[in-house]
């Protein structure tokens, strides 16, 4: 690239040129974009800057909560909540949403995340991640009036108007849809600003690497074991060729090395807990992450639906995730439909 493209001008483009964003959305892109770059250093202090272990608390989830976990909760909600950009807040690390505070003025869009994607890798130097995505209020619901509840964040999926993450690894990398493919921006630490580093982003349609946890083959179903029995098979197998492995267990660098260089990313149902549908939050996570991997040429299913199909019916609701190169995610979703 000749010259350098920042996050804002990319922004400003889009808006200009292309009309894919209203000014109040370029805004509160920037605004998040911001509070990762602090999360950005926080993480990147470590132990030096006291911010590692747990919280001593638990989320909504009944899941231990890390220091960071909440710091980054807090970055992402002091940031957003004065801009006059958003009516609302929702994330992974509250029980309920965060209203804009009545002495701020209060816009149309609504904020969900998981502030700290990744959280068993963050006391041991491994990428972690912040995830977002952006709804607006009153998409399902022209009609809907004051004061902003629960229901309106209870959209689809394809209903987003904007997605992305922030990967705290060797770099700090952005990765953006407003729905005109999926664009990424490094963080020049020197400069203090995101800078283009990669547009229109493409999964390649096959691959040769799954990512899956496999301490819990047991508890799987079959269409899954049927999958990654026959990867495991390599050259010998029906597949004809060898499968890689790798597992991070941070999603938001499992589905960075997916947009890099492809692959297929599973967390499916298994019998451990058989009345959850999955592990992963699908407000949170599966969706924005659906929606970016869509937007590169991929797929991203629950085993049966497109993900971003899914009617939520709660906040903190969980899903089955199978997503990546995109005929990998049509084999995985055949074996689970044509039985
Ligand atoms: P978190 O949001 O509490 O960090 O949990 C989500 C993470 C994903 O990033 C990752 O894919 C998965 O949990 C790893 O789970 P496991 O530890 O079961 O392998
Ligand atoms: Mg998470």
């Amino acid at each position: 690239m000749s010259s350098k493209i920042s996050l804002t001008r990319y922004l400003v483009e889009q808006q200009r040129i292309d009309g894919h964003i209203p000014s109040e959305l370029r805004l509160l892109l920037e605004v998040v974009a911001r509070a990762c770059k602090s999360i950005s250093q926080a993480v990147n202090k470590g132990a030096l800057g006291g911010v590692l272990g747990t919280a001593g608390s638990e989320n909504v989830q009944g899941e231990v909560q890390k220091k960071l976990d909440i710091i980054a909760n807090e970055v992402l909600i002091e940031a957003n909540e004065w801009g006059g950009h958003l009516a609302a807040m929702a994330s992974e690390e509250m029980d309920s949403i965060y209203v804009v505070p009545n002495r701020y003025p209060k816009g149309e869009y609504l904020l969900l995340f998981d502030p700290l994607d990744g959280s068993s890798n963050i006391d041991v130097n491994v990428s972690i991640g912040t995830i977002f995505s952006v709804l607006k209020k009153g998409n399902d619901d022209p009609s809907a009036v004051e004061p902003v509840c629960e229901h309106d964040f209870l959209q689809k999926g394809s209903q987003q108007v904007a997605a992305g993450y922030c990967v705290y690894g060797p770099q700090t990398t952005l990765v953006l849809t407003v729905g005109d493919g999926v664009a990424m921006f490094t963080l020049d630490r020197e400069q203090g600003s995101f800078v283009l580093t990669q547009e229109h982003v493409k999964i390649p349609e096959d691959t040769k690497e799954f990512a899956i946890n496999m301490s819990n083959m047991r508890h799987w179903d079959e269409p899954v074991k049927r999958y990654i029995d026959e990867c495991l098979q390599g050259k010998e197998g029906p597949r004809g060729k060898d499968f890689n492995m790798r597992w991070i267990a941070s999603m938001v660098a499992d589905v960075h090395r997916i947009l890099t260089r492809g692959g297929v990313f599973m967390y499916p149902w298994d019998k451990r807990e058989p009345n959850k549908p999955g592990k992963l939050r699908l407000m949170y996570e599966a969706n924005p992450m659906s929606w970016l991997v869509e937007q590169a040429g991929g797929a991203a299913t629950n085993g049966r639906q497109r993900i971003l199909d899914l009617q939520p019916s709660q906040l903190h609701e969980r899903v089955s995730v199978i997503l990546g190169s995109k005929n990998e995610v049509e084999r995985v979703t055949s074996y689970h439909t044509k039985v």
